[in-house]
């Protein structure tokens, strides 16, 4: 066999050195409109969240990210604020947050929120008083005369189309994400200033930190066109900027360092170099970022273009970002990719056995391990029919991007339903009742058919579930040392299995992932199976079994 010999290992990568709070904690991702519904309008919100704060401790979570609950006109699900300082009343009351926040501390659990600066609702104020002509919130946006009939520039959006719109007055305003999403202006002291203001409101409150949404695109250096690419021209003006990371330091210098935050910001098109920059504790800038590579293996160039997802190109990502960032935040699922048995697992034979082995994967490696609500469940994508049944802004836009490209129907459908944004967004599944029990009313989004077998409670009661695997496998990371705390290395495997070690003072372990639905032939290195999803069909003949996750211990 051609990758016995364990000399030959990867790189070694040291624990971090960090000792913040954070280090050893497992966060899990609510996105409040799916999560849980209390009053029966069909969308989730606070008082829903604080209902099922024993869930979650149960389940071993000791940090909450939030997605946005501040007031909204929800064009892009929160993600467009109007109101930093207040809650939108679809999701409940400020007494409803100070409640959620409180219990939520009561029980050892910290929440962090989300935090979208790069760009505000059209319907905020600032930008409605731009609107109306005072100087000094158009100074809060961009606007620019435009070119002839063009746009100021050929920047592209994220979610299709151009970046610009033009106002009811002839000029332009830029706009990263859909039109309803204006971006703030960062060279102006001004927006420094709120924002701070709006950062400090919330830690005031007791908040332990932020997901900063895009925050590496935030400062623009110039508005010249961008060069020539497919998608998202201008981003080589916006990308991780010197202005960014001096931002960043500020915040950190001001405002984060003097209340002990755990900051993880979601950068987009980032390297490990990159990552390097953002996150070095000796820089002072963020704790941690979100990086898509890993997302993005089975896409040509853009997501709705799919290629064959090679696990043994995965692999090779995921010990890329092991080997080379402090701490990386590890993650496998969010409210913005497809879930995550559909990505890299089996929905068919193996849903279940593919499901613990992605749990087994996210929760072995180095770093901080982030679960999404209905990950712990093996959640499946939405089961949409046609795109009517779609909410989502992003999705609308790119169908409307392809039809200028005269996609046909049939084509646009395939792509888009298999992709979209809202497959990961269908509500939780609670138990089997009609609407899962997420609400008595109608959902927003419409609920998933497998709940009938996918669902907390079934898999409450079921031992061998995937749910309890997650509640084991939290269990078995907090009580290593070498998994919360040890080095990482990578063993020489068959392609398409992930083997690695983690190992710590008096402790190594050895991590088995078989990423495929075949039977593999590997090396077994250690002498005890401490953890696995064949637990109960101990086998040591050298075989692997499709999607098998087997932890082995050496004595050492
Ligand atoms: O969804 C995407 C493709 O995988 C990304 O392009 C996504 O839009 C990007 O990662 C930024 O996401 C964040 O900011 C957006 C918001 O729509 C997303 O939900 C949020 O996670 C704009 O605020
Ligand atoms: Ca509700």
């Amino acid at each position: 066999m051609e990758f016995t010999k364990e000399l030959l290992w990867g790189k070694i990568m040291g624990a971090s050195s960090t000792k913040k709070w954070w280090k050893n904690s497992i966060v899990y991702q609510i996105y409040p409109r799916s999560f849980c519904d209390s009053n029966g309008d069909g969308i989730g919100d606070i008082p829903g969240i604080i209902s099922k704060l024993h869930y979650l401790k149960d389940l071993g979570v000791d940090i909450i990210w939030l997605s946005p609950v501040y007031c909204s006109p929800g064009f892009d699900n929160g993600y467009d604020i109007s109101d930093y300082k207040n809650i939108n009343p679809e999701f409940g009351t400020m007494e409803d947050m100070d409640k959620l926040i409180c219990k939520a501390k009561r029980m050892g659990i910290k929440i962090i929120m989300d935090l979208v600066i790069n760009h505000t609702s059209d319907e905020h104020e600032w930008f409605k008083k731009a609107l109306a002509g005072d100087p000094k919130y158009r100074g809060y946006y961009y606007f620019s005369q435009g070119k002839g009939i063009r746009p100021p520039n050929n920047w592209g959006s994220f979610f299709g189309g151009r970046a610009w719109t033009k106002t009811s007055k002839g000029d332009y305003y830029l706009h990263l994400f859909s039109k309803k999403q204006p971006d703030l202006n960062w060279h102006n002291p001004e927006v420094y200033d709120e924002i701070v203001d709006v950062m400090r409101f919330w830690l005031d409150k007791g908040i332990a930190g932020f997901r900063c949404d895009v925050i590496n695109v935030i400062y623009k250096n110039s508005l010249e066109n961008g060069r020539w690419r497919p998608i998202l021209k201008g981003r080589e003006h916006y990308l991780n900027t010197e202005g960014c990371h001096k931002l960043l330091k500020q915040f950190n210098k001001e405002v984060w360092s003097k209340y002990k935050t755990f900051i993880v910001g979601e950068t987009v098109f980032v390297t490990p170099e990159d990552a390097k920059l953002l996150a070095d504790e000796s820089r002072g800038e963020l704790d941690t970022v979100f990086f898509f590579e890993h997302m993005d293996v089975d896409s040509r160039g853009v997501k709705w273009f799919k290629k064959q997802y090679r696990p043994y190109q995965l692999i090779k990502i995921i010990d890329k970002w092991q080997t080379s960032v402090e701490v990386p935040a590890n993650y496998l699922e969010n409210h913005d990719q497809i879930r995550s048995v559909n990505h890299f697992g089996n929905i068919g034979k193996y849903w279940e056995q593919s499901a613990k082995l992605l749990c087994g994967l996210n929760l072995s490696l180095r770093g901080v391990p982030f679960i999404y609500e209905g990950e712990e469940i093996g959640m499946t994508n939405g089961d949409f029919r046609s795109l009517r049944e779609l909410k989502d802004v992003e999705s609308h836009n790119i169908n409307k991007a392809m039809k200028r490209l005269l996609f046909v129907h049939s084509l646009r459908k395939k792509l888009i339903l298999q992709t979209s944004r809202d497959n990961a967004r269908t509500p939780v599944q609670w138990d089997d009742s009609e609407q899962a029990g997420f609400t008595t009313g109608k959902p927003w989004l419409k609920v998933n058919a497998n709940k009938s077998y996918i669902n907390v409670k079934a898999e409450s009661e079921n031992e061998n579930s995937i749910f309890n695997f997650y509640k084991g496998m939290i269990d078995f990371r907090k009580n290593s040392v070498a998994l919360s705390d040890g080095t990482y290395r990578r063993v020489a495997s068959p392609s398409d299995v992930y083997i690695f070690t983690r190992e710590a003072k008096e402790e190594r372990l050895y991590i088995y992932c078989n990423l495929t639905a075949t039977n593999k032939i590997v090396e077994f290195y250690g002498d005890k199976i401490v953890f696995g999803n064949y637990a109960s069909e101990e086998q040591k003949d050298g075989y692997l079994k499709p999607y098998e996750f087997r932890i082995i211990a050496a004595n050492i």
